[in-house]
């Protein structure tokens, strides 16, 4: 497994690759929900290449950018074992020097949902990973369902800007309670850890109204805000939302995405499930 660190090493590795590569980019912290997307990858390319960069754009002023966990050491040891090609891991001065001006933004998909309670999120995203898929030139690309949004807009990056890359989805993967996989957990108290699986209770209570036929968005709610609140959680927010533009719906038709986020202590936990309505 190559170890990369700069832009013109990652080309290289490329111009001397001419198979298909299959990329995952992440944050680093890697767990399983991650190399779950390294086995995708590998049953479908001739090369997986992962990067692990923190991007400072796509968090907030009052976000975590600074705290968020960072092993290194650790993560290569997984991804050796998960028979990875080339981890690239680029340093912050290269991929935004200084003046850099130049975003990729969605209009109106960026700011529903997430976007609402993180602005500029998305374009931080949709900027670093344009830059990385430049820079690796991969034909599939791997992005976890337990980020919904971030497979909606990257659909719709990818497309609109024409870049011969295929984006591939991976499911979510849990903990035996139900928790969404995430390298944030590790901020939970052990009390909140316990807490934090009525994320996913509260989206199968969901799916079980669906399925005894209520259809109205509110009704489901008001049941999954009371499950949340009897833990210390806090909704920021759950939505059922069109999957393919992620507008709100009120009267559930089809299949819709149930989305929450909730906050334990400063903690900002997200978890979503698509229900089939039928
Ligand atoms: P990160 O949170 O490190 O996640 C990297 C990829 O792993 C994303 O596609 C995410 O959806 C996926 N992932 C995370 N937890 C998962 C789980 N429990 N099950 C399945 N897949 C999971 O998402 C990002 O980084 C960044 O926004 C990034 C795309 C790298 C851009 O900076």
């Amino acid at each position: 497994m190559k170890i990369i660190k700069t832009i013109n090493e990652m080309r290289d590795f490329r111009r001397n690759n001419a198979g298909s590569v299959g990329f995952i980019p992440t944050m680093g912290y890697l767990h399983e929900g991650h190399v779950s997307l390294v086995k995708l990858a590998r049953q479908e390319n001739n090369y997986v290449v992962i990067s692990i960069f923190v991007n400072p754009k796509q968090f907030g002023p009052h976000e975590d950018f600074a705290a968020y966990p960072r092993d290194t050491e650790k993560d290569i040891t997984l991804l050796k074992n998960a028979g990875v090609n080339a981890v690239f891991l680029p340093e912050v001065e290269e991929m935004y020097p200084a003046g850099f001006e130049t975003y990729v933004s969605l209009e109106t998909l960026s700011k529903k949902l997430e976007g609402k309670s993180r602005p500029g999120h998305f374009t931080g995203v949709a900027t670093i990973v344009s830059k990385l898929c430049n820079i690796i030139q991969p034909d599939r690309a791997y992005f976890g369902q337990k980020d919904a949004q971030q497979v909606v807009v990257m659909k719709k990056m990818v497309s609109d800007l024409q870049l011969p890359i295929k984006i591939v989805v991976g499911e979510t993967k849990r903990e035996k309670d139900g928790l969404a996989m995430s390298s944030r957990n590790v901020y939970l108290s052990e009390k909140e850890r316990k807490e934090a699986s009525v994320l996913f209770q509260s989206l199968q209570l969901a799916n079980e109204m669906i399925q005894k036929r209520e259809r109205n968005s509110e009704i489901i709610k008001k049941a999954m805000s009371s499950l949340i609140n009897e833990t210390s959680g806090t909704i920021d927010y759950i939505s059922f939302a069109n999957p393919k533009n992620l507008d709100e719906v009120q009267i559930i038709e089809n299949e819709v995405l149930i989305s929450l986020a909730v906050y334990f202590g400063k903690t900002r936990l997200i978890d979503n499930i698509v229900v089939h309505s039928v």
